[in-house]
Order: structure tokens, then C-alpha cells, then sequence
């Protein structure tokens, strides 16, 4: 029988020892209508008992007939045992500010749940600032607590740091199966202030530590420590299809244009990938291109990254989280030690922010929902209305980045949704912002056009086929009948391939 490792190992501080209790004593520091904070990042490093205990709680207040609900910031998605479990006793009454629950999602949109969609970078000095009211309880992951109080992050870092300030009670969760070995990859920078007494970072490439290894907390408010042994989410990854491999190829070709061209360094520029199957298509696509010495400046690092870090191609990289398979996750405590040399885990505020991307020319690659003709680009809404996860850090990356792209097959839902349409029905980022869209059938670079050459180049690059003749057909007409001839356009048509997919289930005309 294998030894159970003792607590000390963990909570090496005496004083917090005193304070271990079981996960339900922890959620009764909970009150009706707090606002809470709990770390986790995509499903990385997020309390895994805490808020399961909590929803319990509430659910025993629900069955009474008594109210409880909660507002919950967090650093971005989660997982089914925090998210989940709380959006299924129908605990939140205010999200903040990604979240991928299906029950979540479905909550949002049919109106029982307030959400509030904002730019990672923004979440945490905003906090601070007081937007969102005092914060009552923070909960937060680490991997051990130092002989002098002091915290070890665990696979994420997110706004823990801020949350720690902010928060009038702390309840820590100490995860034994966060590595020991990670201790060192962090850099937590604390000398943020809020204006007029903000300073410039002193961050100057993705591999320079600015901070602290740990995390801090006055003992004085942590009223509870949990001890537990759960694995992050760690979703399989599904191998590329034919279509994400397509996106990869035509999007890693034109980086290779652009180093040949000189307009871009044989090294490339720190990459910023977004998470899912084409991001992972992408980051293998890089593999066979022969380029090295490349680093990442990044929110996420999924299993493409860490295996181009693992194989020499991706030489540092800077992120907030992880988004790994099993597989990867299991390579990743492994071989830790090594991952510590070339990973570094900041706050989120730092890996996001829109100074840094800009001054370090951040390469960006963002998956969309749907882009228009002229470039401006939806990611987050359904048919201008239905919240799918949120914008995350694609509007810091993609506004401050120097060469940004976006991402997504030509069409959706078997063909019956057109990702190119003549306007988008909600706008995350706008056509002042993108540079690049990319769909298996294409790449649109739209650096130094006007719109009605953007227009036409998004057609004929990006566009599939079933829809290309309709689109052109808008945009001439829009040429010859629209109000005016800047950005032409027939505002009575402009989302009437949105309106007749809702009525008729596809865009296409009868
Ligand atoms: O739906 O799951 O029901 O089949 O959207 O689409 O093609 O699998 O692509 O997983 O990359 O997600 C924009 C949502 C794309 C994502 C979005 C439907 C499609 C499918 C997923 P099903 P795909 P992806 C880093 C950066 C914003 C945040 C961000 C996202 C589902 O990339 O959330 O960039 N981005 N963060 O069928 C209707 C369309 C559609 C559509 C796709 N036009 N209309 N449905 N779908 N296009 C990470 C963080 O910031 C934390």
C-alpha cells in the first residue's frame, strides 16, 4: 500500500495547518449574494472541491425555498466541478468573464444568468477599481503553502493575485496533484497599481522574470485550507480534420512568405494561439517548417505548444494557463523539471496586457464565429444573440498584436451557416483591427486595403464556394444601389442570411 503523503509536505506553514477543515466547513464561509472569486484558467488550476460543496449548499438553501446565489469571477473557463456544478443549482446570478459550460451557456441564454463578457486583461484592475463591488471570499487552487505563508501556484495563474488582495476571506484548496516541480515557473508581478500611479512593465521579452515565484496573502484573512488530489479538466484533443489542416497550411504558407519577404523575423514574433482543434492544426503546421528558436507570448498553452516546446522548435513561452489532453498533461508532470527551464506562468493581466503585446509584436491567431465582408469579426454571438463562450483575450491580442489572424472553416453546421457573411450580427472586433482571415479555402490579407478592396479579396480568397456567387451578388448591388459608396451596403439585406437561418434553419434561399 503506497504511504499517503503527510499534510506538512503541502502546508508547510503551522498557521494555516490550524486552519485545514473538510471542503463542506469551507463553503459555509460562503454567503447568499457574495461576490466570489475563484481561480482557474481554461480549465486549468481551478478549485476542484470548494465549489462543489458549495453548490450543495446552495441546493439545501433551493430546496428550503431560500434564495442563494452568488456572483463568480474567475480568471476564464473552468470545468464541469465548478462552473457546472454551480450553474446547475442554479447558483449564479452574475458570471465573469469567460466561461464554456454547456450549462453555463444554456442558463446565459435563455436569460437566468447575467453575464458579463470582458477582455481578460481587463478583469483584474477593473476588479480592483471596484466595477464589480467588494469581493467577499476568494477561492483559490495552489500546489503547496511555503513555510512562511507565502503560495505555490499550481497550473494557472489568472487573476489569483488580485483576488488574494481583494478579497475580504480566503479559502485555499492545496491540490496535491499539481507537480512540486512547478515551484519556480511563475512570475507574479505585483507593481500593477491602478492610474494615476501606474509605471511601465519592465518586460522586454517573453523570457525575462519581472516578479515573484509565489503568491501572497495575508494570513490574517485566509479562514479555511482544503486539501485535495484531483486532476485539471484535461479534455482529449480530437486529431485535426482535413479542414483545420487546410486552415493550418494556408496560414503557416503565408508566415513562411512573409519571413522570405523580410517582413517578418526567421524566428517569427512571439505566437499567440487560441485553443481548439485548428490552434493545435496550426502549432503542428509550424513543426515541419524547419523554423527554431521561436517563443510564445500567450494566455494558453495546449498540446501543440508544449510539444514544440518538448522538441526544441518554441524555445520559451509565456502564458496564465494550460489547456491540455491527458496525454499532455501527463507529459507535462513528467518531465516538469524541463518544462520549468522554458515556461513561464504570469497573472493574467501581464500575459494579456495590450502594452506588452503591442511593444512585442505579439503574432496572434484567433479561432471567429463569423467574419463580414469588409473584416470586422464576430467570436462570441449566435445569430447576433446566443453567447457561445465569450471573447477571452482575442480583443487584447488581436487590437495590440502586430500581425493578427483569425481563424474558422469557411462554413458552419454542415454547410447551412456561411462564416463570411455581407455583415456580421454582432461585433467583437473590428475591421480596424483584423489583418487576417483565414477558412480552408483561403487567406485574405487585408493589411493596407480599403474597405471595397477588402470586401472583394475576403470573397474571393475566403469564401465557400455555395455562398461565394451570393456574396459577390450583395456586394455588387450594394455597389450599385447602396446609400452610400465607403462601405457599401443594402441595410434592409445586410443580416437577412441570419434571419432566414433562424426561420428556415439555413442561409441558403429556398
Ligand atoms: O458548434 O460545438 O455545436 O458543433 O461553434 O466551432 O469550428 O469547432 O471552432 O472550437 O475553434 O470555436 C469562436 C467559438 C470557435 C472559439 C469559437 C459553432 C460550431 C461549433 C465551435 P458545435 P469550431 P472552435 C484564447 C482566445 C473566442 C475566445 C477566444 C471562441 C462551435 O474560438 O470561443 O478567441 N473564441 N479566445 O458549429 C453558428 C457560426 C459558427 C458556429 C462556428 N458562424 N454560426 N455556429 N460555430 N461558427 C482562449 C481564451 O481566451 C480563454
Amino acid at each position: 500500500m503506497s504511504q499517503q503523503p503527510s499534510v506538512t509536505d503541502r502546508v508547510r506553514n503551522p498557521q494555516m495547518r490550524a486552519r485545514l477543515v473538510s471542503a463542506e466547513q469551507a463553503a459555509q464561509v460562503i454567503q447568499p449574494g457574495e461576490t466570489v472569486a475563484m481561480s482557474g484558467f481554461t480549465g486549468s488550476g481551478y478549485p476542484k472541491v470548494v465549489p462543489t460543496a458549495l453548490a450543495d449548499r446552495i441546493k439545501g438553501f433551493h430546496d428550503e425555498g431560500r434564495d442563494f446565489r452568488i456572483q463568480l469571477l474567475t480568471g476564464a473557463s473552468t470545468a464541469p466541478e465548478l462552473d457546472g456544478a454551480l450553474a446547475k443549482v442554479d447558483g449564479i446570478a452574475l458570471r465573469v468573464p469567460f466561461q464554456s459550460d454547456p450549462d453555463g451557456r444554456t442558463r446565459i441564454n435563455n436569460g437566468s444568468m447575467e453575464f458579463i463578457d470582458a477582455h481578460l486583461s481587463h478583469v483584474g484592475p477593473h476588479t480592483a477599481s471596484g466595477f464589480y463591488g467588494p469581493v467577499g471570499t476568494a477561492v483559490i487552487e495552489v500546489a503547496g503553502i511555503r513555510e512562511d505563508g507565502s503560495l505555490i501556484p499550481g497550473t494557472s495563474i489568472g487573476n489569483n493575485q488580485t483576488w488574494l488582495d481583494l478579497a475580504e476571506k480566503v479559502v485555499l484548496e492545496v491540490n496535491r496533484w499539481h507537480p512540486l516541480g512547478v515551484e519556480g515557473m511563475h512570475d507574479v508581478y505585483e507593481d500593477l497599481g491602478l492610474p494615476p500611479n501606474r509605471k511601465p512593465i519592465p518586460l522586454t521579452s517573453p523570457s525575462d522574470r519581472i516578479g515573484s515565484p509565489y503568491l501572497h496573502v495575508d494570513p490574517a484573512k485566509v479562514v479555511a485550507v482544503v486539501e485535495t488530489d484531483a486532476p485539471d479538466r484535461n479534455s482529449p484533443f480530437s486529431p485535426s480534420d482535413e479542414t483545420s489542416k487546410q486552415i493550418a497550411t494556408n496560414l503557416v504558407d503565408f508566415l513562411m512568405h512573409e519571413v522570405e519577404h523580410g517582413r517578418l523575423p526567421k524566428q517569427l514574433l512571439p505566437l499567440q494561439s487560441g485553443i481548439g482543434n485548428i490552434a493545435n492544426a496550426v502549432l503542428e503546421g509550424l513543426r515541419s517548417t524547419g523554423l527554431r528558436g521561436l517563443t510564445a507570448y500567450t494566455e494558453v498553452i495546449q498540446d501543440g505548444m508544449l510539444y514544440l516546446i518538448r522538441d526544441g522548435i518554441i524555445e520559451t513561452a509565456s502564458c496564465t494557463g494550460f489547456a491540455l489532453s491527458p496525454d499532455a498533461s501527463e507529459d507535462f508532470k513528467r518531465d516538469v523539471e524541463f518544462y520549468r527551464q522554458h515556461i513561464i506562468m504570469r497573472p493574467q493581466e501581464i500575459s494579456n496586457h495590450p502594452e506588452l503585446a503591442r511593444r512585442l509584436g505579439v503574432l496572434g491567431m484567433n479561432g471567429m464565429i463569423e467574419a463580414d465582408i469588409y473584416g470586422n469579426v464576430n467570436s462570441t454571438h449566435v445569430m447576433g444573440s446566443r453567447m457561445m463562450n465569450g471573447i477571452g483575450g482575442s480583443g487584447d491580442f488581436t487590437r495590440n498584436g502586430y500581425l493578427t489572424a483569425f481563424l474558422s472553416p469557411s462554413v458552419a453546421k454542415g454547410g447551412a451557416i456561411s462564416a463570411i457573411v455581407p455583415m456580421v450580427s454582432h461585433v467583437d472586433h473590428t475591421e480596424h483591427d483584423t489583418q487576417i482571415i483565414v477558412t480552408e479555402q483561403g487567406l485574405a490579407d487585408l493589411r493596407g486595403l480599403s474597405p471595397k478592396q477588402r470586401a472583394q479579396r475576403v470573397i474571393d480568397a475566403c469564401a465557400h464556394p455555395d455562398y461565394r456567387p451570393m456574396l459577390q451578388d450583395y456586394f455588387d448591388r450594394a455597389r450599385r444601389d447602396g446609400y452610400a459608396q465607403h462601405t457599401p451596403h443594402l441595410l434592409t439585406e445586410a443580416l437577412s442570411w441570419h434571419q432566414r437561418f433562424i426561420d428556415t434553419g439555413t442561409m441558403k434561399p429556398a
